[in-house]
């Protein structure tokens, strides 16, 4: 199951006829209803927030609903899930250490330019030791684009799975031989939402959101730039055509995350990919000394 947005096992779970609890508890100050539906099998229950005409799913301590399971189990599974998550992370983590390689998790909507994005950036890497792990739920064409540069890539596909985990991406680290003080590139399955919720044992989510997504997505989506240190925002070279504000794009990433860094690019001009390059140039070289130092 995906624990951020419920999808998955959970469903499965939720029809197998667990009956409904009432046994969570409010403690938040909102007005809530729960929706008791019949059906022909179950009684599911919901944990639904009325505002005015605005319904809201996400208020539950869980922060998401599933029909048919209650707020508790939902925190159970969802604690099982990431712990065990986790755990996987952070072995990762520390082959990356022992390596003084810098990963990072490249986490957008679908098409925001990830896969050309990283093409630009591998080339103008030159000869920095680099590998790349491509997740789509299907084919392998990211991972053919990639190669097609020369660079060593792995493809993940997720099947119905809608974001990379960490035990995914530690059994990718097994086949990629990564080089000492290598740069590890993990672009994530395009999707706005899931991705944010799981730790791969990456040095930080790179959200890229694209000029033409609206200046609102990181308003609507939260979490993915709560999560990440920097945003790229690309296609900077269809602004002219698209009637687009891009300091909204910056102030609305800033409204989610004040400390967010944010560099526009287009990789289809090769704008701002100098400044992008050299962030990571400099953030590799900031993790060898710390591991230098230690
Ligand atoms: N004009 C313009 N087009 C771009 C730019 N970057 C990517 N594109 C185009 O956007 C489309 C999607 O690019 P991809 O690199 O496949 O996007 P992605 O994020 O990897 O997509 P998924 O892996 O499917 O989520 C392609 O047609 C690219 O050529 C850019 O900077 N400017
Ligand atoms: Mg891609």
């Amino acid at each position: 199951m995906c624990t951020v947005c419920g999808c998955g096992e959970a469903t499965v779970e939720g029809q197998k006829g667990r009956g409904h609890s009432h046994g969570h508890s409010h403690d938040h100050g909102h007005d809530h209803d729960h929706h008791h539906s019949h059906d022909h099998h179950h009684h599911d229950q919901f944990h639904v927030h009325h505002e005015g005409d605005n319904v809201h799913y996400g208020k539950g301590d869980a922060g998401v609903d599933v029909a048919g399971m209650s707020q508790d189990r939902l925190i159970e599974i969802e604690t099982g899930i990431l712990s065990k998550n986790d755990r996987y992370a952070a072995a990762n983590r520390e082959a990356l250490t022992a390596l003084g390689a810098f990963a990072v998790n490249l986490v957008s909507s679908p098409g925001s330019g990830k896969t050309t994005l990283l093409c630009k950036t591998i080339e103008a890497l030159g000869d920095q030791p680099l590998a790349v792990i491509e997740g789509d739920q299907q084919t392998a064409n990211d991972a053919d684009r990639i190669r097609a540069t020369g660079a060593k890539a792995i493809q993940v596909n997720t099947g119905k799975g809608c974001h990379l985990d960490g035990h995914m991406i530690g059994h990718a680290m097994e086949h990629l031989d990564l080089a000492r003080g290598a740069m590890l590139f993990i672009e994530n399955v395009g999707n706005l939402v899931c991705p944010a919720g799981f730790d791969l044992g990456e040095d930080c989510k790179v959200a890229i959101l694209s000029v033409t997504e609206g200046e609102d997505k990181p308003l609507k989506y939260p979490d993915m730039f709560t999560a990440s240190r920097i945003a790229l925002l690309n296609k900077v070279d269809l602004a002219p055509h698209c009637d687009v504000d891009l300091d909204l794009y910056e102030e609305n990433l800033r409204r989610i995350n004040p400390t967010i860094e944010i560099i526009r690019v287009s990789a289809r001009t090769g704008e701002g990919l100098g400044d992008w390059v050299a962030w990571l140039r400099s953030n590799l070289a900031a993790k060898t000394a710390t591991e230098a130092a230690e």
